[in-house]
């Protein structure tokens, strides 16, 4: 995910209210300056982080503790609560019609314009919409070329004049080939003379184009910077959104996306790498949650929806009640793996990233390994499946004879079997009863 280093930062810095014994004032201080370090780290500007600070302290130290939270949650909530609003607190959908619909990306050269371009266009394809895509960045060399072959890839239509200098007239003369009811997007120059004139060819662009979105697409890796961009851009030309892209290794991620949401115009997308499926709808919960490695049950409720039902209801339930058979777990293996990468999933879950750090083979099942794996549950009675812990040395002999494997390959199993239970049971301490209660109401979590 984005923002590596400030994420793990964060949550260690959170790992300490996790694991102290008393949370009290020092704690608390010590939590909130660790929480400074990390954010100016990342380049979040220091009265930005100062008054951060200040509202964490002061809301941990003095709010009341509401019904059914403990102490250490509510603190984790704070943060939570706080670098939401400071990243733009609600996500700005881009509500975007199917009787038309107008998309200009602008943006200084080499902010990402053009990749985002071909991004969202594939992103509202998936959505069933039929985009068209236009070029109007009439100087830079192969411009034209570069967008027309992502039109190619994406499959969708593609205008503009190789023969013509003049972007409003371009506009003008795409548009009145393309049916109204389409999804238009145009690509626009980064580069111009002047700064003045560049804003001056984005103003006449959309007075033409009658745009429904002017985004502006701003690169994350020059940090708190962002903000005077995004700025300067809405003043003289009214932006309605900003693409931050470049996130994926952005060490100063923190200090562009706080640099932008203080602006008052909010992010909608973000661009975490070059792949045209790297890039996201920004919305600063499920964004802070997966940061905070607190689990993004909405994502995860989402993609669980995607599973065949057999498998989403059976397995997941009892993946997360921590009470399990050998059995269960390669099913749970199996459907985790028809959700996408396990560690990914495995953020989702609340309490998840915070409380473990798993061992990284953990993650690393491959359908090779779960292919063995399978072989040996098959020879295995019902008796070991149950009680894995039955299995000892002769059992185990026996088993790798009668699955063709080997020693190691059972052995590995069992161990997979132990770690995924010992996290389990860190998950049912009971340290996060608020977050247990909504995993049971969601039935997602079942205790005896
Ligand atoms: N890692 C990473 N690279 C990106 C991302 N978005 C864009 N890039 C890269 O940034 C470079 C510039 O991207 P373009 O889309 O050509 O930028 P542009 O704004 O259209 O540039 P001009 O047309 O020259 O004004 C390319 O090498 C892209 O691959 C992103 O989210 N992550
Ligand atoms: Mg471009």
């Amino acid at each position: 995910m984005s923002l590596d280093k400030l994420g793990s930062s964060l949550r260690s810095a959170l790992r300490k209210i996790i694991g102290a014994p008393l949370v009290d004032e020092v704690l608390v201080k010590e939590v909130v300056k660790d929480i400074q370090r990390a954010l100016i780290t990342s380049d979040v500007n220091v009265k930005l982080v100062m008054d951060l600070s200040k509202k964490i302290e002061k809301r941990a130290l003095e709010e009341k503790l509401p019904a059914g939270l403990s102490k250490r949650e509510h603190v984790i909530k704070i943060v939570y609560d706080e670098l939401v609003k400071f990243v733009g607190e609600k996500p700005s959908e881009l509500r975007i019609s199917k009787d038309g619909f107008k998309i200009m990306m602008i943006g200084i050269e080499g902010s990402g314009k053009t990749t985002s371009i071909a991004k969202l266009a594939r992103f509202f394809q998936r959505k069933g919409y039929k985009p068209v895509l236009i070029c109007a960045d009439v100087h830079r060399l192969g411009a034209y070329e570069q967008l027309q072959q992502l039109a190619a890839q994406l499959n969708v239509p593609f205008h503009g004049n190789l023969n013509s200098t003049d972007a409003v007239k371009i506009v003008e003369e795409s548009l009145s080939k393309i049916e109204k009811k389409n999804l238009v997007i145009i690509d626009t120059a980064g580069r111009h003379k002047s700064e003045t004139e560049l804003m001056d060819e984005m103003k006449k662009l959309a007075e033409v184009a009658q745009l429904n979105e002017k985004l502006l697409t701003i690169d994350a890796t020059i940090g708190q910077q962002a903000g005077v961009q995004a700025k300067a851009f809405h003043e003289a030309i009214g932006i309605t959104g900003v693409v931050l892209t470049k996130l994926d290794g952005a060490a100063k991620g923190g200090g562009a996306l706080s640099a932008v949401a203080t602006t008052g115009v909010p992010i909608k997308f973000i661009g975490v790498g070059e792949k045209i499926d790297e890039f996201e709808l920004f919305d600063p919960q499920s964004f802070i949650s997966r940061l905070l490695g607190m689990g993004d049950l909405k994502a995860l409720l989402e993609k669980a929806e995607e599973l065949p039902k057999e498998i989403k209801e059976v397995d997941v339930t009892k993946f997360l009640a921590g009470k399990f058979t050998l059995q269960d777990l390669y099913s749970q293996f199996e459907a985790m793996q028809k959700m996408g990468p396990l560690k990914k999933i495995l953020q989702m879950v609340p309490g998840f990233g915070l409380s473990a750090e798993l061992p990284e083979d953990f993650y690393k099942l491959s359908e090779e390994k779960l292919k063995k794996f399978r072989v040996i549950l098959d020879s295995m009675t019902d008796k070991e499946l149950e009680s894995p812990e039955i299995i000892n040395r002769s059992r185990m002999q026996r088993i790798a004879r009668g699955s063709g494997t080997k020693m190691e390959d059972i052995k590995e199993l069992l161990k997979q079997y132990q770690i995924a239970k010992r996290l389990f049971k860190s998950l049912r301490k009971g340290r996060f009863p608020a977050l247990d209660k909504a995993l049971r109401q969601m039935g997602l979590k079942k205790f005896k």
